[in-house]
Formats: structure tokens, sequence, C-alpha cells
């Protein structure tokens, strides 16, 4: 795409170097955060405005977007959870809606191996422990164990069946939770949230953030989990009510948890730092270089193949006519 034909491409905040520099090779990118009044570029703009592309910095784009950018076709967004979009009026306005499924699901399963195997055995405790010199004054403490434990997956989609497929190897029971019972599944199905908790000495969460899901974990759910559970939240913060999660913890309701979401990213509250029983991540599920490089890559194939072909590769489920 070249020349006078070149499409315009909106990119509101800034997104990795990689995914601008390649909205650049072919499109004509408007850097909105650059500019030193951006409500007058914009205006002066507007109408030329044809595709978004757009990350969680971006902040919500809903019809207060779509309002100004009269000729917008397609909103490309980096990140398979799209919550911040308001994907059902750009719907009901024609416009595509594109987010990165696939491409982070492994990575993203891996992470949640991880941050429960280290929420478990206390791992980054015992880091801390070496480091502070304290082993010379005795052993580390005998940590809880995955062994005998059940499973309780919280959204069995596409990344709870990579979850899945890992915790298969661990030799642990598995159940799972969802609107919907997966026939062609083997896990036991549970109808709701605090069902599968009470079966469930692990919970791990990773649903969509939605107003159907928001404190889908709550104090009963917390309760039906029990004194030994241990709550793993890679879903997103709005799913679990964080003020009944710190009561928890602190409370002794649950054991632990390791949270990589939390509700107002990037403030973590005092009082969640401050408990010993908790392994904190920045939000990491899917931050490698080679899983990001991926999830850019798709961003601006979704603007290419739109401009291209009419279709896009990886339309959200509202979109309903993607080419
Ligand atoms: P997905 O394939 O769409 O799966 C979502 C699952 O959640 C489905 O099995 C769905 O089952 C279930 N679900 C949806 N609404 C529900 C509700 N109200 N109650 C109970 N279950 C519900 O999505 P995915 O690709 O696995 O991603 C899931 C989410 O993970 C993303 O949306 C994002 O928020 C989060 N995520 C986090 C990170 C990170 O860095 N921590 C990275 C990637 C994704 P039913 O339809 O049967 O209800
Ligand atoms: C990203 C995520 O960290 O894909 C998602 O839904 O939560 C993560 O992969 C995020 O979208 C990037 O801002």
């Amino acid at each position: 795409m070249t020349g006078p034909d070149r499409v315009d491409v909106l990119m509101p905040a800034p997104m990795a170097p990689d995914v601008i520099n390649a909205v650049e090779q072919d499109f004509t990118l408007h850097r909105l955060w650059e500019q030193p009044d951006p409500d007058r570029y914009l205006a002066a703009v507007a109408a030329r405005i044809r595709g978004m592309a757009v990350g969680g910095a971006a902040g919500r784009i809903d019809g207060r977007w779509f309002d100004r950018l009269p000729a917008l076709e397609i909103v490309a967004h980096f990140g398979v959870g799209y919550e911040t979009i308001d994907a059902t009026d750009a719907a009901a306005r024609g416009i595509v809606v594109t987010n990165t499924p696939g491409v982070l699901d492994e990575e993203v399963a891996d992470l949640t191996i991880g941050l429960m195997l280290a929420t478990l055995r206390l791992l980054p405790q015992a880091d801390r422990f070496v480091r502070a010199g304290d082993w010379r004054q005795g052993p580390f403490p005998l940590s809880p164990s995955l062994r005998g434990r059940r499973v309780g997956i919280l959204g069995l989609g596409a990344i709870g069946k990579a979850v899945a497929r890992r915790l298969d190897g661990f030799d642990v029971a598995i159940a799972y939770h969802g609107r919907s019972r997966q026939p062609e599944v083997a896990y036991a199905y549970h109808d709701s949230p605090a069902a599968l908790a009470a079966v469930s000495d692990v919970l791990i969460a990773i649903v969509p953030g939605s107003a159907g899901t928001r404190h889908l974990v709550d104090t009963a759910v917390l309760g039906a989990l029990g004194a030994q559970g241990v709550f793993i939240n890679v879903a997103r913060g709005s799913v679990v009510d964080q003020d009944a999660l710190i009561a928890a913890l602190q409370q002794g309701t649950i054991l632990a948890a390791g949270l990589d979401v939390y509700e107002d990213e990037p403030n973590v509250p005092v009082s969640l730092r401050a408990l010993p029983n908790t392994v904190l991540l920045p939000h990491i599920g899917s931050a490698s270089k080679r899983t990001r490089a991926a999830m850019g890559g798709l961003v601006v194939d979704n603007l290419r193949e739109w401009f291209e072909t009419g279709r896009a590769l990886t339309p959200v489920a509202e979109t309903p006519n993607p080419g």
C-alpha cells in the first residue's frame, strides 16, 4: 500500500516499537499521543481515519471515539481480552474489532503453572530467604504441596484448556466451570463457581473480564475453596472481589493466592502487598519477547488483511460480518 491510496490508521497511545514500525510501513500512521494538542489534531484528521491500532494504554474505546471517526472500519486490539472496547457498539456501526487469540495461549498457560507452583511451594519466599543469608540460621520452612490437590479451572476456554493440558501431566484431578458444559471434555463440570470451588484445592481463574464475570469469585466462593485452598488469578482483576480476597487471605479463609492481574492496574493495594501468603506478578502472562512479537504481528496482519481483502483474520465474537 503506497502513494495516495495509503490508509490512515490512528494509534491513540504508544504500542510496542515493532508494531509502530510495521504499521508505518504500510499505512499512514497518526501517533496521537505525540501531538501537542491531540483533540485539535484528531479533529483535523478524523474524517480520513479508517483503522485504529490499540492496546490497553489507549483506555476505553467506545462510542465517544466511534462518533468522532465516521470512516472507521476496524479496531485492531493488542491482547486477547478486549473488555476495554465496546465491541457491541462497534458491531452495530459495522466496525470490525479484532483481538489476538491463538498466539499467546501456551505462553499464558506456562506462566499460570509457574505461578501456581511458586505460590504453593513458596518459590519467591525461598529465593528471598537465600538472598538474605537466612539459610545459615537454619532450613527454609516446609511448604504446602501440589500432591493430592484437586484443581478447578474457572473458564475452560483456549487458555484454560492449555492450562489443563499441562496439569494432565501433574497427576492431579481437574474440574471446570463455564456457563456451558463442554460435552467433548472429560474433566468434571460444575455448574457454578462455588460448586467448583467446593471440590477444588486450587482454583484458577481464566475467564474474560466482562459484566458477566465481575466478582465471579466472591466471599462465598473463597469460603467454599477453604482454609487449605489456593486461588490463582490470570484472568482479570475484576473477576475477583479484591477486598473479599484480601480479607480471606488475612483471616485464613484461604491459604494463599497467586495473582497476575488486579482491579486497578498498576495500583496494587498496600494491604495486598503486605500479605506474606501471596505471589504477586505485574500482569506478565503473555509478556515474553517472542509472544508479544507474535501478538503485535497479528495486530498488523489484521489491519493489512482487512484493507487488502476485506476480511479480518481474528475478529471478535461480536463482529457480525467480518468480511
Ligand atoms: P476464551 O477462549 O474465550 O475462553 C473463555 C472461557 O471463559 C470460556 O470457556 C467461557 O466458557 C468462560 N466464560 C466466559 N464467560 C463466563 C462467565 N460469565 N461465567 C463463567 N465462565 C465464563 O478466552 P481465552 O483466550 O481463554 O482468554 C480468557 C481471558 O484470559 C481473556 O479474555 C483475558 O481476560 C485473560 N488473559 C489474561 C492474560 C494475562 O496476561 N494474565 C493473558 C491472556 C488472556 P462459557 O462460554 O461456557 O461460559
Ligand atoms: C496482555 C492480556 O498483557 O491478552 C490479554 O488479554 O491480558 C495480555 O496478553 C495485554 O493485553 C497487553 O496489554
